[in-house]
């Protein structure tokens, strides 16, 4: 028996009854949800020190490290403004400390690092042991591991925090907790951690746990890791997309130092200029040293020491030193992509594999 064609007034009244129940037709949104390749709101961008160390110090001047619990300028990004995040799961911002200064003990599920930028005399106490923190230096918080910083120097201290707290807000995976006291006691024997797992020994016999799911090393020298970079530099060729790249590596595991975040240390060699590619990963990039530019998704992003950029993911992305050596921190969300079996990577295979600029970062 053959059916009326519904009326579009039919259907408008059927959506919008489904609408009170609480459901909706998946055909509706189909598409423009499962769409070909990611749907990604951010976009390329650059926090130049230049902006962002002064108004940092401001920060300093207006609101002290107690009332603030951590003076902490977030980096957003404009693609995404509901997202406290650089990226899409990865959160970058610049954190101050000012001599004599105590930013209070707590932990929380978000996986966190430090990467130092400027000044001496700073520590974060881990699970009560006492990390001090020099330029360039990277540490370690993990889920749920007690930690707060402190300034026992004469000068002002601030580092780059990386966390996960996008995507540990879109898992619903957030707990946080107060430490009974403002500060932890160092119990530890200093550097306890490096010294004790930071040298391809570890505890034997009965005190061998397995192998954790975050890096017992709760610091990474930026003395080692130059050296070990210098040496990777001399000794090997360069990869076509990331030139010499060291992964901070979980000496218990061999994986990634936490699970939700991996980080890299990648000398750009003068003159060199990468081939461009892109993967499902996003990464957040800090200029440790040199400068140069990077183009991401045809954005050049021209930087230098002390800058931080986001490149989300499937953007294409390439690196260029200028006229001395560029060495680039990063922090990436490749462990969990990984560990759901979705990595992608792809070579830009047009013009040479070098993209066409077609926006400069930052031209008025
Ligand atoms: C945190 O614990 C720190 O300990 C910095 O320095 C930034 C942002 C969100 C949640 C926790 C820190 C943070 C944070």
């Amino acid at each position: 028996m053959a059916v009326a064609s519904p009326t579009q007034d039919d259907r408008q009244q059927y959506y919008e009854e489904l609408e009170g129940l609480q459901m909706g037709p998946l055909w509706a949104i189909l598409r423009s949800t499962l769409t070909r390749e990611p749907q990604r709101r951010e976009v390329p961008f650059l926090w130049p020190w230049s902006v962002v160390r002064p108004q940092l110090l401001r920060a300093g001047k207006l609101v002290t490290a107690a009332e603030a619990e951590r003076r902490v300028l977030m980096f957003l990004n404009p693609g995404n403004p509901a997202r406290i995040g650089a990226t899409a799961t990865l959160y970058a911002a610049m954190q101050l400390i000012l001599p004599g200064e105590c930013a209070r003990a707590h932990r929380h599920t978000p996986a966190a690092l430090r990467f130092i930028v400027e000044g001496e005399g700073a520590f974060t106490c881990v699970n009560e042991e006492k990390v001090t923190m020099s330029p360039r230096d990277l540490v370690l918080t993990p889920p749920m591991v007690w930690h707060d910083h402190g300034n026992d120097g004469g000068q002002p201290v601030m580092w780059l925090d990386g966390l996960d707290i996008p995507l540990l807000l879109s898992l619903n995976g957030v707990f946080f907790e107060e430490y009974d006291g403002e500060a932890q006691p160092s119990s530890m024997p200093p550097a306890r951690s490096e010294r004790l797992y930071g040298r391809g020994l570890f505890p034997g016999g009965s005190a061998a746990g397995p192998a954790q799911s975050y890096s017992p090393v709760w610091t990474y020298r930026w003395v080692d890791a130059r050296e070990a970079l210098d040496c990777l530099r001399r000794s090997s060729e360069p990869d076509p997309f990331d030139g010499f790249i060291l992964r901070y590596v979980n000496p218990s595991s061999g994986g990634e130092v936490l699970a939700t975040i991996g980080c890299r240390l990648q000398l750009i060699p003068k003159g060199i200029h990468t081939r461009a590619h892109r993967h499902s990963t996003s990464c957040v990039y800090h200029v440790a040293e040199g400068s140069g530019f990077s183009v991401v998704n045809g954005v050049r992003l021209d930087w230098r020491h002390g800058d931080t950029f986001a490149v989300p993911i499937w953007c294409w992305h390439e690196h260029a030193a200028d006229a001395e050596d560029a060495v680039l921190f990063s922090f990436s969300d490749e462990p969990v992509i990984g560990a759901l079996g979705h990595r992608r990577e792809q070579a830009y295979l047009g013009n040479g594999g070098f993209q066409a600029v077609e926006s400069v970062f930052g031209a008025k």
